[in-house]
Order: structure tokens, then C-alpha cells, then sequence
């Protein structure tokens, strides 16, 4: 566990350092399942998930929504020049971080400081934030997961950035992901996020989808190349979302991603960082999404959210479904943990969450319910039958006729001559209710 680091001004006052405490604890600002230092499946809580806040979600998302303005009035939002507001941010985020026991955090380069619509300007904010950040770093050991460019809020990206039609919209995303990318090597940070938000199309009918995901893939082509020219070694992440806010996303799903950074040559470089609600918009499961990820070697980092089974949108409320990340959780630990990033808290308490404590619950309930599904998950491939039925499912792929198959060694006929000899095949179960009660008997 850090330092507390505070800036001038103590900005969640009456909330401390939130610990470990365990099961028999009845503190709702302590965790009860995630201890950092446990080992679990070979490695520590803190190195399976390396934890992340998000700061777009914690300390400028300010509770709006399409019906009504602002009801979190945040105390670092008060003075009027955009560096000194940006540092008072960072003060106030950095003593959340360390209080909460958060290793790392994410941002976009509009969290960090105001942009305006002057490039050398906005570069010379960052830059100036940058520094800050840096000192605090350093004071509390906490670390960058991911820096990434905001390009879906200023209405020069209304029709996309990379894959904008009009040329002169890509250079001003060219711009800002050249700076955030400084920013993020200068920090030290492991990774960088893609999220396309309007990176796809309102109508076909003014649409040439063909020629714009050629712009996306040469774009990420001169931002990966312009990273590793400088230095960065991390991964580069493709956030994969289907719609919203645009109509139809190019970075539909993981499956989607996987086909396009094969086409244009970028699967050396790429990863992909998976949200659990964007899983849900695109008509999978998380798992599902996971699963995918795993199968071709992708699974870079997760953001952290769950969606809400009667609403077709992002809600990004903090995830507490015990048994979808459980499951996630098999997937994870079974495909050999999170390859580059972990676990950012892409997720926003409620319009009606007021209280500064409501950010805390948030925190340790995420972080308690993903620690309690790894532990679970790690009993199930420990203890149960789990991997066993699944493998036995197989069986007849294992040796003989279906072996051969495998190997590429029948043709049409031999499986033809097989099925005519080997009669009507047994009706063999799929037990999915003894598998389902199976993992909660182990929550
Ligand atoms: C929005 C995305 C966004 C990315 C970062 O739906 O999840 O928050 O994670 O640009
Ligand atoms: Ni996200
Ligand atoms: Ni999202």
C-alpha cells in the first residue's frame, strides 16, 4: 500500500485509506475479498488486476444526462484558469487513487486539462499537466495503464477522425493522438487505447465504408509507427464497441477487430482492451468477448462495467454480477490472465450517487466482487469437474476416426463411409444446468 497523497487542499475529507479487512468485516469502506498480496493461481491480486481509475468517469463526468445538467458539483472544478482547475483535478484524483488503493489509472487528454481548438496551445496544457502528473507518480507509485486521445466530443468529429471524409478533420485527430501518445511515453505509461467512437457511419447513403477503413488502418499504422520510433514499447489497444455513439461501428466487436487488424497487417501491435457493456450491446456475453480474445491471443485489458438487462445503451454502472465474472474469470485464468493491461473501472456511479463516499463504494465494490470471482474460479479449476466435462465432450476427437479427422487425414467420402457404418450417433448431454449450479455452488 502507497502514501495518501493529497494536493493543497484534502478533497475527500473524512475518507481514509480503505484496507483489507476480510469476510468478517461489516465496514462498507473495506474490502472484504481483495487483498493485494494474496496469491491466487501463482500470482498476487494486485498482479492479476492491476486496478485502474478511470479519469473520465471519476472527476469530470459530472452526472448529466440528456434530461438535465450537472449534479455532482466537484469542489476541483472551481477556479476559472484551465491549468490551475487541471491541477486541482489531478490533486483530487491522485488522493482518490492512493486512498483506494488503486496501482494505476487511465485518461483521455481532455480529462487531464481543457482543450480549446488551438493544437499548440492544447499541446502546451497537456505538457504543462504532464509534469504534474509526473511528481505525482513518483511521490505515490501509482502508474499509467493507458493514455488515450478524446476523439468523438468536439463536433469536428461529428462524421468520425481517422475515418472523418474530409482530410483536414483526420489531421486535427493526427494532432491530438501525437500528443497524447507524448504524454503517455513520457509517463511511462504500458499501453494505448483506440476507442472509435465515431469511427463508422450514420447512413450508407452518404457513406464509402471501404475507403474509410483503409484512413483507420493507415492512421493506426503512423501512430503506432511515430510510438515505437519514440520509445514505446507497450501494446496498443482496439476498444470494440458496436454502436453508439454512432449508428455502426467499424470496431464492431472483438471478432470484427480480430478480421480487421489481420487485413492491414497490425496483430503484432494491436490488442484488444474489452468492456463488458459494449460485450452486452453487441449481442454477446462478456464472456463470449473473452473467449474470442483468448483464442486468438488478443486479450490485452478489460474495462470494467456492467449494462442494465432493460436498457439498450452504455449505462457503464460499476460491475457486480458475481456469477458473469465468475465465468469471466474461468476464461481469464484458463487462457493464462490479461496479457498487457488489466482491470480500468470504466464505470460511472449513478445522477443520484451525491455523496463523495459514493465514489468509494463504487471502487470497493468492484474490486471486491472481481477478487471474489477469481478466488471462486480458481476453486473451480482447482477443485471441481468444470474443465473435465467440457474436455470430455471431446472425447471422440481424441483418438481413432475424429483424431484423424483433426489431423486433416479424411476426406468427404472417409467421413461419409464412417457415418453409413457407425449407425444413428448415442444422444450424449450437454449438462449445462449441472455445469450452472456447479459454479455457484463454488460462489
Ligand atoms: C466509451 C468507451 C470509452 C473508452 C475510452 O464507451 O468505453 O470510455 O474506454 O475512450
Ligand atoms: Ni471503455
Ligand atoms: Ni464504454
Amino acid at each position: 500500500m502507497g502514501n495518501i497523497i493529497t494536493g493543497e487542499k484534502e478533497f475527500f475529507k473524512g475518507l481514509g485509506q480503505v484496507k483489507f479487512e476480510g469476510l468478517e468485516s461489516d465496514n462498507p469502506l473495506a474490502f472484504r475479498w481483495y487483498d493485494e498480496n494474496r496469491v491466487v493461481a501463482g500470482k498476487t491480486m494486485k498482479e492479476h488486476f492491476k486496478f485502474a481509475g478511470a479519469y473520465w468517469h471519476s472527476f469530470v463526468g459530472n452526472g448529466s444526462d440528456p434530461f438535465g445538467g450537472a449534479t455532482h458539483i466537484f469542489p476541483w472544478d472551481a477556479k476559472a484558469d484551465p491549468i490551475e482547475r487541471a491541477k486541482d483535478k489531478m490533486d483530487a484524483a491522485f488522493e482518490f487513487f492512493t486512498k483506494m488503493n488503486l496501482p494505476y489509472y487511465c485518461f483521455h487528454d481532455v480529462d487531464v486539462v481543457d482543450y480549446g481548438d488551438n493544437v499548440a496551445e492544447n499541446e502546451h496544457r497537456l505538457q504543462t499537466l504532464v509534469e504534474y502528473a509526473k511528481e505525482k507518480q513518483a511521490k505515490s507509485g501509482v502508474k499509467l495503464l493507458w493514455g488515450t486521445a478524446n476523439l468523438f466530443s468536439h463536433k469536428r468529429y461529428m462524421n468520425g477522425a481517422s475515418t472523418n471524409p474530409d482530410f483536414h478533420v483526420l489531421t486535427h485527430g493526427a494532432a491530438q493522438v501525437k500528443c497524447a501518445l507524448d504524454a503517455t511515453i513520457a509517463l511511462g505509461g504500458e499501453n494505448y487505447t483506440f476507442w472509435g467512437g465515431r469511427e463508422g457511419y450514420m447512413t450508407l447513403l452518404n457513406t464509402n465504408m471501404k475507403r474509410e477503413q483503409e484512413h483507420f488502418a493507415k492512421f493506426l499504422h503512423a501512430a503506432k509507427d511515430y510510438a515505437r520510433k519514440n520509445g514505446f514499447k507497450g501494446s496498443f489497444f482496439i476498444e470494440p464497441k458496436p454502436a453508439e455513439p454512432t449508428k455502426h461501428q467499424y470496431d464492431f466487436d472483438a471478432a470484427t477487430v480480430f478480421g480487421f487488424l489481420q487485413k492491414y497487417d497490425l496483430l503484432n501491435d494491436f490488442s484488444l482492451n474489452l468492456e463488458v457493456n459494449h460485450a452486452t450491446l453487441a449481442g454477446h456475453t462478456f464472456q463470449h468477448e473473452l473467449q474470442v480474445a483468448v483464442d486468438n491471443g488478443l486479450l490485452g485489458s478489460i474495462d470494467a462495467n456492467r449494462g442494465d438487462m432493460q436498457n439498450g445503451w452504455d449505462t457503464d454502472q460499476f460491475p457486480n454480477d458475481i456469477n458473469e465474472l465468475t465465468e469471466s474469470m474461468l476464461i481469464i485464468l484458463e487462457g493464462g490472465g490479461i496479457k498487457y493491461g488489466g482491470v480500468n473501472f470504466d464505470a460511472k456511479i449513478r445522477r443520484n450517487s451525491t455523496d463523495p463516499a459514493d465514489l468509494f463504494y463504487a471502487h470497493v465494490g468492484g474490486m471486491d466482487i472481481f477478487a471474489r470471482a477469481l478466488i471462486t474460479a480458481d476453486n473451480i479449476l482447482q477443485k471441481s469437474d468444470y474443465k473435465k466435462v467440457r474436455e470430455e465432450r471431446y472425447a471422440s476427437f481424441d483418438s481413432g476416426k475424429g483424431k484423424e479427422f483433426e489431423e486433416g487425414k479424411l476426406s468427404l467420402e472417409d467421413l461419409r463411409n464412417y457415418a453409413a457404418e457407425n449407425g444413428e450417433p448415442a444422444t450424449i448431454s450437454g449438462k449445462q444446468e449441472y455445469l450452472e449450479n456447479l459454479i455457484n455452488r463454488y460462489i
